[in-house]
């Protein structure tokens, strides 16, 4: 049984917005593995680069002659090998030679082959000892700002939690009954709704960010009443992208807020309506903003921090030192490969940030992150609700938690 790597190959797909995107397929002499990349819509300024500057088509054109001699032979288990032997390729500080999405779906297939090799799947290959915990998926519910047409909220993301869920299957169901009632809900508040959607398949309604947020708040209250099972309420606000270069503008709701008002915006959401998860509050390059609230709120809320990090452990490591959030998002592709993306799990770890494995809002039927999020033992993993590209990711939890012998729903 050999994991050496026999053959590479690479192709254009579609994601989920209709855009092009790369898929990478690893064969060794007994193991296949096989990744796509996802792309973001609020990107971070310090991501990778996503894409080959020179375009997708030329670089596969150029892939057989420039990419797959350097890796054929090398075994697929030598993931920090790979990496490395990707990053000499690539020749950039930002990947924007190869793109980060092409390193990220290489450096994730080679890790699947290695495990198809050993006949296991991805999480244990990557887990070692399995702790045997699944982590909670935060449910997409309302979509607002970048990922959705001109009326919807400012804020990008509503989402839920269903913390009081006892295994991942009753937790999916219960987002998914969120879900459901929030639709539900918007229509009675706007009886034009046309149910439409918006890039992660929460709903795109025409309402301002305080209706979103009240009916979100009430949905959670219902179907926690109903099931038994209490679901929370959290948000991602990507502000980077309602920054003006002095203060935040909310134009739904004709509204703008300096970095001293966003902050007790924040904390007053908060406390009304017991946020469980708050993502990028403050813009992404406000260390100090971050710092401030997660003194004030971090004690009752978790402060996630995604744009600011951008996987990126150096960057980590600042926020580390200034208190900036408690907890940081981990996309694979922000940071394009897998052995730093480990390297940033581990430093949140050890300095307790709880690390949350997060789709993009461009994503593909993939379902390698619910493996991730299980290898890292995050406790959170961030997929979506409903919808093809997102339900991938979560019943492969529900096949994984049904593989593991004594599973149980992540601590934090
Ligand atoms: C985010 C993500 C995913 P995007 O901001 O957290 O929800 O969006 O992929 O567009 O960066
Ligand atoms: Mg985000």
């Amino acid at each position: 049984m050999s994991s050496a790597i026999e053959n590479i190959e690479i192709r254009k797909i579609l994601d989920s917005r209709g855009n092009a995107t790369v898929e990478i397929d690893i064969t060794t002499e007994s193991g296949f593995g096989r990744v796509a990349a996802p792309s973001g819509a609020s990107t971070g300024a310090l991501e990778v680069v996503a894409f080959p500057e020179a375009g997708i088509d030329k670089l596969i054109n150029a892939f057989p002659e420039r990419v797959k001699p350097e890796l054929v032979g090398i075994n697929a288990e030598e993931i920090v090998l790979v990496d490395d032997i990707l990053k000499k390729i690539d020749g950039t500080d930002n990947l924007s030679s190869l793109g980060g999405n092409v390193t990220v779906a290489i450096s994730l297939a080679v890790a699947k082959a290695a495990a198809s090799s050993h006949d296991i799947p991805l999480y244990l290959f990557l887990g070692g000892k399995l702790k045997n915990e699944i982590p909670y998926p935060l449910g997409n519910m309302i979509n607002g700002g970048a990922h959705a047409g001109k009326n919807a909220p400012d804020i990008q993301e509503f989402l839920v939690v269903p913390v009081g869920a006892q295994n991942i299957s009753e937790a999916v169901f219960a987002n998914s009954s969120v879900h459901k009632r929030i639709g539900e809900l918007i229509k009675v508040k706007d009886t034009r709704f046309t149910g439409g959607k918006g890039d992660e398949g929460g709903w795109a309604p025409n309402l301002s960010n305080y209706d979103a947020l009240n009916i979100q708040s009430r949905a959670c209250e219902e179907i926690s009443d109903e099931t038994g099972i209490n679901v929370r309420p959290s948000l991602d606000l990507a502000p980077s992208a309602l920054w003006d270069g002095s203060k935040y503008v909310y134009s739904r709701e004709g509204v703008s807020r300096d970095t001293g008002e966003q902050i007790e915006f924040i904390e007053e959401i908060i406390d009304t309506y017991k946020m469980f998860f708050v993502e990028d509050p403050l813009r992404e390059d406000d260390f100090e903003g971050f710092s401030e609230l997660t003194r004030k709120v971090g004690d009752k809320c978790i402060i996630c921090g995604d744009d600011i990090f951008v996987t990126n452990s150096n960057i980590l490591s600042e926020g580390i030192a200034r208190g900036a959030a408690n907890a940081i998002i981990i996309k694979p592709n922000q940071i394009g490969t897998l052995s730093d993306t480990y390297q940033t799990v581990q430093l949140a770890k050890n300095n307790n940030y709880i690390p949350v494995v997060s789709h993009r809002s461009g994503e593909t039927t993939d379902e390698t992150i619910a493996h991730l999020a299980v290898a890292f033992g995050a406790p959170l993993i961030k997929t979506g609700a409903i919808g093809g590209e997102r339900i991938a990711k979560l019943n492969e939890l529900i096949r994984i938690e049904e593989q593991m012998t004594d599973p149980k729903m992540a601590t934090f």
